[in-house]
């Protein structure tokens, strides 16, 4: 797949507020915020969509999950709660075709979505 700018924020080539990272994943905040607190965590490997995933991504997929909890209880907003969601395609609203999920926090969310 060609190249997107998550790939630029992971090669350090453009800059983010990095709020955690191991050798799998990246977790910073989003550029055009939602929610009080609005980050993305993203998998090292470039997977364009869900629908791209294949089963040797299993756990870098269930890791992404782990990043985003490990994150909410530490900044302090894992009880009050939150949405973790990945967006697919035109419909689902993806814009950048490196899979992402997206954390948003600090106030109720309404459901469903639209
Ligand atoms: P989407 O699910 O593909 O629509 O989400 C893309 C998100 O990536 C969106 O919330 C953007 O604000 C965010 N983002 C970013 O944080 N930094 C960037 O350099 C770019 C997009 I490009």
């Amino acid at each position: 797949m060609s190249d997107t700018l998550f790939s630029k924020i992971i090669n350090r080539e453009i800059p983010a507020d990095i709020l955690y990272e191991d050798d799998q994943a990246l977790a910073f905040s989003d550029i055009n915020p939602q929610a009080p607190v609005h980050f993305l965590v993203i998998p090292k490997k470039p997977i364009a969509t869900i629908n791209d995933i294949e089963p040797e991504d299993r756990e870098v997929i269930g890791h992404l999950y782990l990043v985003a909890a490990k994150l909410a209880k530490e900044m302090g907003f894992a009880e009050e709660g939150y949405r973790a969601v990945m967006n697919c395609n035109p419909y689902g609203g993806q814009t950048v075709y490196h899979i992402h999920l997206h954390v948003l926090a600090g106030k109720p969310m309404g459901w469903p979505p639209y």
